[in-house]
């Protein structure tokens, strides 16, 4: 006849499976009126190489709780002045311990006790007398599962922020995209109106390029593109933000700079483009690649909106390509 295992044979058999030394930094805070629990809780605990803080009343919790960090709430149920239940919903109500894996420890395990610990938010419950493996089991488990959702929330983190930079990154030339340049220009436009400080804006278009393209292949385009993308990149400072505005179009944003200073800035992209020599058979002004610009400014006021700085940059743009191209109008 085989002897049916009991409960405390199971939790021995998980514990002894479990590997103590990786929860060496795990931090505790123990809550009981019952100094006796409190000393079992600890002996059972810090073989485990948990950090345990015990607390025989409630009334310093919030600061340990503060200070502390802990990995893990064991509180009493019944206390005298709070239980163990109302201090769970009250860590619970603030969404920064939302997560914070909390143990009720009670000798009262009949069904309504039980209903009104989970209902309060709690994860699990220990039953007094306390059964030290049980209770290991209990705790490390928890502990562990908690910090392998924290690190797979820290990597969905970190993987929306790479999401949320790469959606502003045009994936040919690697520079910001039309998305990124809207945002900038708008929040220049609105961080500007109070300061009446001027607010620049050029937009670049590459002359001839869908001739370019038939000549010398989309491919060899799209080399062309990135060489001018980061010729442009190249050209600006730290604060101002060059896009690609479309196909084979950039834009510059120039926040607090004269028109003067934008200007210079055209003439540097212009000069600099024309230096890498793109040879351009089919131009129509030079035998190499060559932009076109419309270079606006503006102090920016709360009755406009930046999208008259786009217009009117658009519109000095086309009186450069009408002009001939290989040149900026104003
Ligand atoms: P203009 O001097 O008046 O600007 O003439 P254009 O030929 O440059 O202007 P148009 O608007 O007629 O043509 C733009 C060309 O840019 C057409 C399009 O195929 C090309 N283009 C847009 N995006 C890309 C891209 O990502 N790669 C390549 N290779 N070509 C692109
Ligand atoms: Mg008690
Ligand atoms: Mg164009
Ligand atoms: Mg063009
Ligand atoms: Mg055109």
């Amino acid at each position: 006849i085989v002897q049916p295992i009991t409960p405390n044979q199971v939790f021995e058999v998980i514990s002894q499976l479990l590997v103590p030394s990786q929860e060496k930094d795990a931090k505790i805070i123990a809550v009981d009126d019952d100094p006796i629990v409190l000393k079992t809780l600890t002996n059972v605990l810090q073989p485990w190489g948990v950090q345990i803080t015990c607390l025989d009343n409630p009334h310093q919790f919030w600061d340990v709780l503060k200070t502390t960090d802990p990995d893990l709430l064991l509180l009493d149920l019944e206390m005298p002045t709070f239980s163990g239940i109302e201090l769970c919903q009250v860590v619970r109500q603030d969404p920064k311990y939302g997560d914070l894996p909390i143990l009720v420890v009670t000798a009262h395990t009949d069904r309504e006790s039980t209903q009104k610990v989970f209902a309060a938010g709690a994860d699990d419950l220990i039953s007094k007398p306390i059964i030290g493996p049980e209770l290991v089991t209990r705790v490390i488990s928890r502990i562990e599962r908690s910090r392998l959702r924290q690190q797979l929330n820290h990597i969905h983190q970190q993987k929306a922020a790479i999401w949320q930079q790469q959606a502003r990154i045009d994936p040919l030339t690697q520079i910001p995209n039309r998305r990124a340049f809207q945002e900038y220009l708008q929040q220049q436009w609105h961080q500007l109106i109070p300061e009446s400080e001027t607010l620049c804006l050029i937009i670049c278009d590459v002359d001839n390029f869908k001739c370019y393209n038939d000549l010398y292949g989309h491919p060899a385009g799209d080399i062309c593109l990135k060489q001018i993308a980061q010729t442009i990149q190249e050209s600006i400072k730290p604060s101002d933000l060059a896009a690609r505005y479309g196909g084979e179009e950039f834009a510059v944003i120039l926040p607090k700079t004269s028109l003067d200073g934008a200007l210079r800035v055209a003439q540097r992209i212009q000069q600099k483009i024309t230096q890498l020599k793109i040879p351009h058979a089919g131009s129509s002004v030079k035998d190499y690649v060559t932009i076109s610009m419309g270079i606006t400014g503006k102090i920016p006021t709360a009755d406009k909106s930046f999208d008259s700085l786009i217009a009117i940059a658009d519109e000095a743009l086309y009186t450069a390509k009408k002009r001939g191209r290989n040149t900026y109008c104003l």
